[in-house]
């Protein structure tokens, strides 16, 4: 068991008593980082950067040494899953994730195979197992995957995209071949995660970043229903420790109470919701979120009264994770985010008094 020296993110998620209020941030390794950008060259492409645990561990490291972040998150890709599936990806630069094969038809999914964490992504448990023996307990390391949904959006396109045409017209026509993927991919994500447990994650997140896409009926049975799968199959302790699971659902804030019974601990919330509405909605879930990240390129004082408003909007005691609503975007200079870091350790600190 790893002893940490700062444990406030895992204090917060189980409702204990924090001095401040916690924060990390959504792709806080990455491009906006100049550090960063110098490794990603040096590694030539981004998949190559996965897949060198070295390299990955160097930059999952980089926001921690620059930054009083409270958590540290595992430098991968959710897509590095369908990749180990046999579809072949690359990133264009400028265009995104490219898959070589798509996903057309029932004889294409079940062509699929489960890939063993150990075997095919192993590149990435061995990025966590450096990154903890570099780390030595200085904050808690948060493992992820896709959510099976969002994995089956880019492995039916094969390619980022806004609209989504081909899973659409796959979740009309065939809703039954696009259930065996969704299956396929629950068993892939709910190993994967186990896997990175194993490999000394304290923390495990699932993104649905194109759950929120869907309606209301379609979101339960086709993005829900498999996180639910996947929640359920989780190891919920590992090495005598409680090992939280974050759900973040872009654009979800109207399912917060069904995304607070998949059993997860802590639920991610983008900046359409209100905190304060959503606490109440939640009881008891811890709440991680919610700065438009648009906030993050304006001034100082602009930076700061965010802050100020999203932990009013909270109000007093802890279960508040402090994040943006969605990844930091390229723009955004180093300096604005050591603002935010410290804007929440010090503007926080008055929520935190009476020992809540
Ligand atoms: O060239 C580069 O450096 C590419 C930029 C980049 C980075 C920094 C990509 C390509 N992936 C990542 C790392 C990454 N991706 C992390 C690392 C850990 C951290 O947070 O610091 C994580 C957690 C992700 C997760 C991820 N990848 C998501 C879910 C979260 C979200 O932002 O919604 C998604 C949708 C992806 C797919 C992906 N990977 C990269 C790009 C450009 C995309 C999105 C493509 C699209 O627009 O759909």
């Amino acid at each position: 068991m790893i002893k940490l020296k700062n444990d406030r993110f895992l204090k917060t998620i189980w409702g204990q008593p924090v001095d401040v209020t916690p924060i990390w941030i959504m792709r806080q390794a990455g491009r906006y980082l100049p550090e960063y950008r110098l490794v990603r060259q040096r590694a030539g492409d981004f998949m190559k950067l996965c897949k060198t645990p070295e390299l990955a561990c160097e930059v999952t490291l980089q926001p921690i040494h620059r930054f009083s972040l409270d958590a540290g998150i595992v430098f991968s890709d959710i897509l590095t899953i369908p990749d180990a599936m046999g579809l072949g990806l690359h990133f264009i630069e400028g265009q995104g994730p490219r898959f070589e094969k798509k996903l057309r038809s029932v004889h294409d999914i079940k062509a699929l195979g489960v890939p063993d964490p150990e075997t095919h992504l192993g590149y990435v448990l061995e990025t966590i197992r450096l990154v903890q023996h570099e780390l030595d307990g200085k904050v808690p390391l948060i493992g992820f995957c896709g959510s099976p949904w969002t994995l089956a959006t880019y492995m039916v396109e094969g390619q980022a995209n806004k609209t989504f045409p081909m899973i659409q017209s796959m979740l009309r026509e065939e809703p039954a071949a696009l259930h065996v993927l969704l299956n396929l991919l629950a068993v892939a994500v709910q190993a994967h995660l186990n896997a990175q447990i194993k490999a000394g994650v304290q923390a495990v997140m699932l993104f649905d970043t194109w759950g929120g896409l869907l309606g209301d009926t379609h979101y339960r049975d086709f993005s829900l229903h498999y996180i639910q799968q996947v929640i359920a199959g989780l190891w919920r302790t590992y090495d005598e420790q409680r090992i939280p699971v974050l759900l973040f659902t872009k654009n979800g804030g109207q399912w917060l109470e069904w995304i607070a019974e998949t059993g997860c601990d802590v639920i991610g919330v983008d900046w359409h919701v209100h905190l304060g509405d959503a606490r109440k909605r939640v009881n008891k879930i811890a709440l991680q979120g919610n700065m438009d990240p648009a906030i993050l390129s304006q001034s100082p004082e602009h930076i700061q009264q965010a802050v100020q408003r999203i932990l009013e909007e909270y109000g007093t005691g802890s279960g508040h994770v402090f994040n943006l609503g969605h990844g930091i975007t390229p723009d955004v200079q180093p300096e604005q985010v050591a603002i935010l870091v410290d804007a929440v350790h010090t503007l926080s600190r008055p929520y935190h008094q009476k020992g809540e």
